[in-house]
This record gives C-alpha cells, sequence and structure tokens, in this order.
C-alpha cells in the first residue's frame, strides 16, 4: 500500500515542467520573438542570466511563473552580470507584465534566485 502510493507521488512530481520559468519579449504585451527563455527545477539556485548582446536593452515584457511550493524570486537588472540598479523584482507566482516607461529597452541581466 505505501509503495503504491510512493509510486503515485512520484509520477506527479514528475509531470511538474518546472519550478520557474522566465520568458522575456522585446515589445510590450509578450510581442515579437522570444529573446530570453529558462527554466529551472528549484532548490536552491542563485543563477544570473544576460541577455544575448543582439538582445541588449531590448526587454520590453516578460512573463514570469513558478511552483507555488518553492520560494524562488526573479529581479531584472539594468546592466549585465545582474549589476547595475534593479529594474524590476517580485516573489510573485505569476507575474507578465510590460516594462514601465522608466525601465523599458534597459535590461541586460535576469537573476533568479530560490531557496
Ligand atoms: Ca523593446
Amino acid at each position: 500500500m505505501q509503495f503504491t502510493t510512493g509510486l503515485i507521488l512520484l509520477t506527479t512530481a514528475a509531470s511538474i515542467a518546472s519550478a520557474w520559468t522566465f520568458l522575456g519579449y522585446p515589445d510590450n504585451d509578450a510581442g515579437g520573438n522570444v529573446i530570453m527563455s529558462s527554466a529551472g527545477n528549484g532548490g536552491s539556485v542563485f543563477r544570473c542570466l544576460n541577455f544575448q548582446s543582439t538582445f541588449n536593452d531590448q526587454l520590453s515584457s516578460f512573463k514570469w511563473d513558478r511552483d507555488p511550493e518553492e520560494f524562488c524570486e526573479f529581479t531584472i537588472y539594468r546592466d549585465p552580470l545582474c549589476l547595475g540598479p534593479r529594474l524590476v523584482t517580485s516573489r510573485s507566482v505569476t507575474q507578465h507584465t510590460d516594462m514601465t516607461p522608466a525601465t523599458n529597452n534597459m535590461a541586460s541581466s535576469v537573476l533568479i534566485h530560490c531557496y
């Protein structure tokens, strides 16, 4: 009986695609081709993602999703290597947002932190 329950739990866990996903777009309302796509499995993560040089200073909107059971946050930075001013940061489970006029076309990197 306990063995069967364990199998069901494993199957359920495997069906969860990712603990978090971040998608970046060059236009508002998730418009244009994706310029940043990253996902991870949670646990302890401290990962800085630089936009490719082609897409530097292009970000106009993004989609963030995370598993409600994972404690993950993201921070979008103005400069590469997750340096410089923080443009957006959140621990929300989902956030689909346009950049503000003050932060549009400025992003160079994204920090993902799960703990
Ligand atoms: Ca843009």
